[in-house]
């Protein structure tokens, strides 16, 4: 058992064409099972594209408990009206951020170093840090670092925000991850190729508890 009451799982999208009404549904039912937070990244979309996606994200997440979060873009976000926006460190300032976007919007940042966390934890206006990435993945390319689980376990004592896990997570090593003190967990091809997804996530959060 751990302490985790309600452990954060955040869905990175990877949607291979648009529209696809398939996709659509994949969603809503990792929505329904459980994920709070689906984060918009479709890197190489042309903003069009991305704002009717986002649009339909919107609608589908609106009948459950789960944020939407866009990566990179505050513009875009702000056009949607997401509920929050995920910073890697060569994106928009998130001082000038959180500025222009409001209080009640959540700001995510992505860490890839030990000093990046120290300073990510003299921003106050952070709603969480991302350690990326915590194993070795395809999914993502020029990875700086790889924290491992004792690194993630240090990430955890010394970040002052909630710490959201990024990179290599699936059920065989999620358990490993909890442990660390981690707010959350953020994946994607594990659920993405999951036979059923509905089952998948519901063991993650079975394994948090
Ligand atoms: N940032 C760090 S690792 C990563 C991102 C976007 C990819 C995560 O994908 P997967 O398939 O869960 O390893
Ligand atoms: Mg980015």
């Amino acid at each position: 058992m751990s302490a985790h009451n309600t452990i954060q799982i955040h869905l990175l999208t990877n949607c291979q064409v648009f529209p696809d009404d398939k996709y659509l549904k994949f969603i809503e039912i990792c929505a329904k099972s459980g994920i709070t937070h689906l984060q918009l990244r479709q890197k190489n979309w042309a903003y069009p594209d991305l704002l009717s996606f986002g649009r339909e994200l919107k609608a589908v997440l609106s009948n459950y408990d789960a944020s939407l979060i866009v990566n990179d873009d505050f513009k875009l976000m702000l056009e949607l009206d997401a509920d929050g926006i995920h910073l890697g460190q060569t994106d928009a300032n998130p001082e000038l951020v959180r500025a222009l976007i409001g209080q009640d919007k959540i700001i995510g940042l992505s860490i890839e170093s030990m000093s990046e966390l120290l300073s990510a934890n003299q921003l106050d206006y952070l709603n969480y840090v991302a350690a990326s990435s915590i194993f070795p993945t395809n999914t993502k390319k020029n990875l700086r670092t790889i924290w491992g689980i004792d690194g993630l376990k240090q990430f955890c004592q010394e970040s002052r925000h909630p710490v959201i896990a990024i990179g290599g997570i699936n059920l065989t090593n999620v358990s490993q991850v909890y442990a660390t003190g981690v707010a959350g967990i953020a994946l994607i091809s594990a659920i993405h190729e999951a036979k059923n997804p509905e089952l998948y996530i519901q063991n993650l959060i079975n394994q948090a508890r």
